[in-house]
């Protein structure tokens, strides 16, 4: 099973940028800020998160104020990009929506805008796999098919979300939107809410919320992460692409979602070691999957989670008796979830066909 979870195509919609930065990365990172700035980040603070198995919400965004501490300038944000697209494609991820808050930092010349077009420099910095993340109307139908068709190449098709940061303004989340419109040519597909539950208002958001949504970008909205039935109802209400997590949904909210059909983005190591989710055989992804729901198997932070999207799709299988062709399947269908254009999905949707043809069990 561990070998078909790591060879199988499969298709990532929940993955946070620098919560993905390779750990080996983000320890040197972090031991060169250390010896030139000692106040600047507590490095053995940080080894020790890294090290824990379980972690709370506190502790993980506080895992992540280290993280972005190390992010000193562009070439950093470009170079952790650059690892996360190679680290995605040898798991055999063919289609990746990776997302990220834009930064400012103006102690080092950073701007959201900036930020981006670091990220950007990264995608195009990867040599070691093709990387589709131009959308255009042509050429990308034939991209990932290419592959099948004899060329030994890892290709990787690669699409941005923007993230909004809890913490945020209305106007600062109104710029990141403005943004993800401007950066559209450059693969954005949409706008996901995100940073942690604790903080913040619905109402801040919605405005650049609801502008995203009259642009045509596609909105998923870190929904449930804690118990707030007040907040879930309004997210439910705003009626978002896809929500991630889901796990505080009280039975009201689940016969919304169930008429509604949201999909939702799965991330079952994450749920279980931030406590989320008491016990993996009470997750909701067994309800979710004998219901055939929409949903999609994600690994939220690579790095901070210690896992893969294999492992993801192995750790699945094992605590829910499922078979290999049950997991290619839940593989398969994750492609009528993408925010990419249709396209880019008759591509995949070929892909995996013709795949599904040639796997032997
Ligand atoms: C909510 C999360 C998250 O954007 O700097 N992030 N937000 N819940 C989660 N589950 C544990 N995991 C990650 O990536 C890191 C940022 O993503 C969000 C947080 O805002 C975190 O600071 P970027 O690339």
């Amino acid at each position: 099973m561990e070998e078909w979870c790591e060879s199988m195509p499969k298709v990532e919609l929940h993955a946070h940028l620098n919560g993905s930065i390779r750990v080996s990365t983000l320890l040197k990172l972090a031991k060169a800020l250390n010896e030139t700035q000692k106040d600047a980040i507590n490095f053995s603070q940080m080894e020790h998160v890294i090290m824990k198995n379980a972690l709370s919400l506190t502790e993980v965004f506080h895992m992540f104020d280290l993280i972005h501490n190390v992010i000193t300038d562009h070439n950093i944000v470009t170079r952790i990009t650059k690892e996360v697209i190679e680290d995605f494609a040898s798991d055999n991820v063919v289609y990746l929506e990776l997302r990220t808050t834009p930064k400012r930092n103006d102690s080092i010349g950073m701007s959201k805008r900036s930020y981006i077009d670091a990220v950007i420099e990264g995608l195009k910095s990867v040599s070691s796999v093709d990387v589709d993340f131009i959308p255009k109307t042509e050429d990308s139908k034939s991209f990932i098919n290419d592959k099948f068709n004899g060329n030994s190449r890892k290709r990787i098709i690669v699409r941005l979300i923007l993230s909004i940061d809890r913490r945020e303004t209305t106007e600062a989340a109104m710029e990141t939107v403005k943004l993800a419109l401007e950066m559209r040519h450059f693969g954005v597909v949409g706008i996901d809410l995100s940073g942690n539950p604790k903080t913040g208002e619905w109402t801040t958001y919605l405005p650049a919320l609801k502008f995203a949504r009259e642009q045509g970008l596609n909105v998923t909205l870190h929904c449930g992460e804690i118990r707030n039935p007040k907040e879930i109802k309004n997210m439910l209400d705003f009626h978002p692409q896809r929500i991630g997590h889901a796990c505080f949904f009280e039975d009201e909210h689940w016969r919304r979602m169930k008429s509604s059909k949201i999909p939702v983005e799965i991330c079952l190591t994450s749920n279980i070691r931030t406590f989320s989710v008491a016990s993996i055989d009470v997750h909701h992804f067994g309800d979710l999957y004998k219901a055939n729901y929409p949903l999609v198997l994600c690994t939220d932070d690579t790095c901070v989670f210690s896992t893969s999207l294999s492992k993801e799709y192995k750790y699945a299988a094992d605590s829910f008796g499922l078979g290999k062709w049950e997991m290619f399947e839940v593989s398969r269908n994750a492609v009528e979830h993408i925010f990419a254009d249709n396209g880019v999905k008759n591509d995949l949707r070929k892909y995996f066909h013709s795949v599904s043809k040639n796997m032997e069990v």
